[in-house]
């Protein structure tokens, strides 16, 4: 589907906005934050997927445009949800390297968080570990030291499958690590599985990092992880990414 001509009008009229999966405590059971996925509503190919269209917003040069969308849309929801008295004390988007590469991000953010009066430290910025190798300019953690200075989460998204170095999570601030779910898949029973999120695990531990298991599917996943140790969990099993007005709802039952 040629989607390229209906780009501006998907901004325009908000048809482009995030979606929130959210994430809790292992400790508290309680939510602990949510994750900005994009979605678009589109008028004849009904609702789309990043994979749908993250594409042809990259060939379109658009990608800071949605980076923008999410930030000021995940801002507005906060927002809201606070006025309901929904307490979501953080929302995480999705940053490309694109964005890492621009000298006047921290500047975006700093606008966007200004205008909506939220603190920085409940936004979180999710980094793909594989963006990181690209990172050979000076640019792209200077961006993530100035976004952790002013407040700022950082998460490392995927952590395990893009042969991210120790010295990258220093060099790029993290504050928190996703452990991707291809790790998590079947850990209940698996003993290798369980081997290798121990090590990330015990890793973190050392360095002072937060951790977060992505793609909890089951009761049996989510119980070994948090024997584990692992302090934050993501999945459909918790909840799947729900628009904005499904929040609150869904935080009442979690209660
Ligand atoms: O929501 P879904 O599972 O379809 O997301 C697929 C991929 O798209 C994930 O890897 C996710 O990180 C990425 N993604 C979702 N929203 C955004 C976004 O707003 N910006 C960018 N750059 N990637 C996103
Ligand atoms: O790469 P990233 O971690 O941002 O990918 C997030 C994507 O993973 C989202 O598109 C979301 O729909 C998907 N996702 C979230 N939870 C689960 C899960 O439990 N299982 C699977 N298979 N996908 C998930
Ligand atoms: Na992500
Ligand atoms: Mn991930």
């Amino acid at each position: 589907i040629a989607l390229a001509h209906d780009l501006a009008n998907g901004f325009d009229t908000g048809r482009i906005h995030p979606w929130f999966q959210p994430q809790i405590s292992t400790d508290t059971g309680e939510l602990t934050g949510v994750e900005a996925l994009a979605r678009w509503n589109h008028p004849h190919h009904g609702l789309l997927t990043p994979g749908d269209f993250l594409p042809t917003i990259e060939a379109s040069n658009a990608i800071c445009r949605l980076t923008d969308t999410m930030i000021d849309q995940s801002l507005d929801a906060l927002a809201t949800w606070d006025q309901q008295g929904c307490t979501v004390p953080l929302v995480s988007v999705n940053f490309s390297l694109t964005d890492l590469r621009d000298p006047a991000l921290p500047d975006r953010v700093a606008w966007l968080l200004d205008r909506h009066e939220i603190g920085a430290e409940r936004l979180g910025v999710e980094v793909l570990e594989t963006v990181l190798h690209h990172g050979t300019d000076q640019q792209v953690p200077n961006n993530l030291k100035a976004l952790k200075a002013m407040g700022c989460l950082i998460d490392l998204d995927d952590f395990g499958t893009g042969n991210a170095s120790i010295t990258n999570i220093r060099r790029f601030s993290a504050d928190r690590i996703k452990i991707d779910r291809a790790f998590v898949r079947d850990i209940d029973t698996d003993r290798d599985q369980q081997g290798m999120v121990a090590a990330i695990l015990t890793m973190c531990e050392q360095l002072g990092l937060e951790t977060l298991a992505e793609g909890i599917e089951t009761p049996g996943e989510y119980a070994m992880v948090s024997q584990l140790g692992c302090g934050h969990v993501q999945g459909f099993g918790i909840g799947r990414p729900m628009e904005r007005e499904a929040l609150p709802g869904w935080l009442e039952k979690l209660q």
